[in-house]
């Protein structure tokens, strides 16, 4: 699959340059297995890379200017490297306009270059493409320019784009799209940036996404409303118990005991923070155990309290997780992501797949209208250079 998207964008290349690109870089996108609205709270999270990927072509073009060609979108731009970066209405320009402005503000020298790329991460899915659009770009200026920039910092120079662009978002996007290895999860601590990889082996189960495609307009508002009321809640726990420096270190009592002088949001939020880090560790344990009934289990609470006490989940996604979680051969599943439409992750006992998927679907129609979209994914690497 990732072939044929590798042909294509070369030979795009070729056809709208004349020339052969002299860089190929793919970047994936990403699952998370646990761990949900938990990076930008300084806990733990549970992502992995996957096998759906952006597909870049570079060469240097001796100019102040770039142009950057989307074949999927049918859409390019040309962008003056020596002017200062301004927002635009086209929203997926702005995440390279968002790269190229923090490689101005870190002072690195590179000029004018042609860049094509192709993708065969759906958008809107909570599969991330915009964090593999942003580190991939960048990854491969990086290459072309030579000028070293350690992968963790291409994260977190990922992350600030993101942030230009107006989302708040956490580190775990763009960190798994870069850091990602084939059949691991990475476990990263977010407030140091540690991090581990744990086997992905997930014995009886098949790892598969129902995409419930919608996207639910508010995402980006509600996004960084959430992060705001995190924010105020860990401030006022902090206040009444000086001992504690984020929320990994209370417990759901120090929320409890909190309840009268917080507002009925930021107490939720701060109980589901404080829940799902705690299960962010008791899922990897029941993983690196093979126990992937307590690691479903833990999947379905965090689903639960996406639902219910963080409010990121939407009628589409509670009907495919409590439909699912009527089925004896699910062992786990809950919304992934940002939420508010996308994708969810779901662990099926492997020969039950093809009659879950087909019974889902017409139920899913039924309901909605809407067509279920499928993916079985497998976990991949992290960005690269693509070498033929
Ligand atoms: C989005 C964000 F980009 C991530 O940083 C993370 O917060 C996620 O939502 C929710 O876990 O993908």
């Amino acid at each position: 699959m990732n072939d044929l998207l590798i042909k294509k964008t070369i030979a795009f290349f070729e056809k709208s340059f004349g020339s052969v690109p002299k860089k190929i870089v793919l970047s994936p996108g990403r699952i998370n297995i646990i761990g949900e609205h938990i990076d930008y709270n300084d806990g733990y999270v549970l992502p992995a890379a996957i096998d759906k990927i952006i597909c870049f072509a570079f060469e240097k073009n001796y100019t102040n200017t770039s142009k950057i060609i989307a074949i999927d979108l049918d859409d390019s731009f040309e962008v003056d490297l020596t002017t200062d970066m301004e927002l635009t209405d086209n929203v997926w320009t702005n995440y390279i306009r968002g790269v190229i402005n923090q490689l101005k503000i870190k002072g690195f020298k590179f000029d004018g270059f042609n860049c094509v790329f192709s993708s065969n991460i759906p958008v809107g899915s909570g599969l991330s493409s915009s964090a593999a659009l942003e580190c991939g770009f960048l990854f491969g200026i990086n290459e072309l320019f030579d000028l070293k920039i350690k992968p963790v910092d291409i994260a977190l120079m990922g992350q600030s784009a993101e942030h230009w662009v107006g989302i708040n978002c956490g580190i775990m996007d763009q960190f798994s799209s870069v850091m990602g290895q084939e059949n691991k999860v990475i476990k990263i601590d977010c407030r140091t940036l540690e991090y581990e990889y744990h086997d992905a082996d997930f014995n009886d189960y098949s790892l598969i996404l129902f995409d419930s495609n919608v996207k639910h307009s508010l995402m980006t508002s509600a996004y960084n409303e959430r992060r705001q009321q995190c924010e105020e809640g860990i401030a006022i726990i902090k206040s009444n118990f000086p001992e504690i420096t984020s929320f990994r270190d209370c417990n759901e009592q120090h929320v409890l005991g909190l309840q009268q002088i917080m507002s009925a949001n930021v107490f939720k939020r701060c109980l589901f923070v404080v829940k799902e880090i705690k299960r962010v560790t008791q899922a990897c344990d029941a993983l690196d155990k093979g126990d992937i009934e307590t690691l479903g289990k833990l999947m379905f609470e965090t689903h639960q309290g996406l639902s219910v006490d963080y409010e990121v989940s939407c009628a589409e996604l509670d009907m495919i997780v409590d439909t699912l979680k009527k089925e004896d051969a699910v062992v786990g599943s809950r919304l992934m992501g940002g939420g508010f439409g996308g994708c969810t992750i779901n662990l099926i006992k492997k020969g039950h797949e093809e009659r879950i998927k087909q019974q889902l679907s017409a139920l899913y129609l039924d309901t909605f209208g809407i067509e279920l979209k499928i993916y079985d994914v497998k976990i991949g690497n992290g960005t690269s250079l693509y070498i033929a």
